[in-house]
C-alpha cells in the first residue's frame, strides 16, 4: 500500500508519515525542504523498514506538480491514500489591514496548489478505479473568526471541494475525506506570524492544544476503515476548544 503525504515536512504531514510507515505503507513524501524530506525519508527507511520516495515541489508550481506525479511509475504509480495536507495560514489581520501577498500565498497554495495535487493524484486512481483521498480542512473552514478572513475562505474553499470532488469521484470507487482540526500545536502559528515564537506560543495558552499525533491518529482512522465506509468529513478540537473562538483557558 502506498500513501502520498503532502506537506509531510513538518506537523501534521510528518506525523502523518510516521504513523503509516510504522504500518507498513510505502511513503511519497512532499515539501519544499529538500533537507527535511532527506532526514525523513531516512528515518522512516530505518525504522520501519519500508521504502520512500522524495518529491520535493512547491505545490503552487502547477507545471512541477503534474510533472512530478504525472512521471510516477512502477509501483508509484498506485497511490492508495493521498493525504492533501500542504498548507499555511500568514497574518492575523483585520480586513482592511492584511496585506494582500499573505493572501495571494494562502489563496496559490491552500487552494490552487491543494487542486493541483489532487487532480494530479486523482487521475491515478481513476485508472485505477480505487483510492482515498483525504484532505486538511479546518475548522476555520466552517466557522469564521475575527482576523481570519482569507484564511477561513480558503479553508472553506476545501469544505466545498471536498464534498465536489466526493460526488464526482464517487463513479471511480474514490473515497473523499476532509478532516477539520482546531488548535494544533506544529509550526503552523509560527509561520502564521512570521517566526514571532511570543506571539505563536500565545495561542496555546492555558490550553493542551491538540498534537500532530493525534491528527494523524485520525487521518490513520479513516484510511483503515473497511472498503464500502468513507468518513465524509470530521472536525477535531481539543478538549478545551468548543468552536473557533471559544476556549475554556486555564492559568
Ligand atoms: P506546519 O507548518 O507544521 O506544516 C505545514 C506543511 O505544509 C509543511 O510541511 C510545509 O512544508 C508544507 N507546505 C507549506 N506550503 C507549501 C508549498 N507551497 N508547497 C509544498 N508544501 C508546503 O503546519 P500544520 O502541520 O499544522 O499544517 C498542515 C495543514 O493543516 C495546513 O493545511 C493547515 O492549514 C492545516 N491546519 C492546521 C491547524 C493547526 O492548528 N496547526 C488546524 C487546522 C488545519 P515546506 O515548508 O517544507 O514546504
Ligand atoms: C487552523 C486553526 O483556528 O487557527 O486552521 O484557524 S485556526
Amino acid at each position: 500500500m502506498i500513501v502520498f503525504i503532502t506537506g509531510a515536512t513538518s506537523g501534521f504531514g510528518l506525523s502523518t508519515a510516521h504513523k503509516f510507515a510504522s504500518n507498513g505503507y510505502d511513503i511519497i513524501i512532499n515539501g519544499r525542504r529538500k533537507d527535511r524530506l532527506e532526514k525523513t525519508a531516512s528515518d522512516l527507511q530505518t525504522k520501519y523498514k519500508v521504502d520512500v520516495l522524495m518529491l520535493p515541489f512547491d505545490v503552487r508550481d502547477q507545471e512541477k506538480v503534474f510533472q512530478a506525479i504525472g512521471s510516477l511509475s512502477g509501483k508509484w504509480n498506485s497511490i492508495d491514500v493521498l493525504v492533501n495536507n500542504a498548507g499555511l495560514a500568514l497574518g492575523r489581520d483585520h480586513f482592511d489591514e492584511a496585506n494582500v501577498d499573505d493572501w495571494n500565498v494562502m489563496i496559490d497554495t491552500n487552494i490552487k496548489g491543494f487542486l493541483y495535487v489532487a487532480k494530479a493524484v486523482s487521475q491515478i486512481m481513476v485508472k485505477n478505479q480505487t483510492g482515498h483521498i483525504i484532505n486538511m480542512g479546518s475548522v476555520a473552514g466552517k466557522e469564521v473568526y475575527e482576523k481570519g478572513n482569507v484564511y477561513c475562505a480558503t479553508k472553506f474553499a476545501v469544505d466545498a471541494l471536498n464534498q465536489s470532488m466526493r460526488i464526482d469521484l464517487l463513479r471511480h470507487g474514490i473515497k473523499v475525506t476532509a478532516i477539520n482540526p482546531g488548535a494544533a500545536e506544529t509550526e503552523f502559528s509560527l509561520v502564521r506570524f512570521k517566526g514571532d515564537e511570543a506571539t505563536a506560543s500565545s495561542i496555546y495558552n492555558g490550553i493542551k492544544p491538540l498534537s500532530a499525533e493525534d491528527i494523524a491518529e485520525v487521518i490513520y482512522y479513516c484510511a483503515s476503515l473497511p472498503p464500502h465506509v468513507c468518513i465524509n468529513d470530521l472536525s477535531i478540537t481539543c478538549l478545551q476548544q468548543a468552536s473557533t473562538t471559544y476556549f475554556h483557558r486555564k492559568s
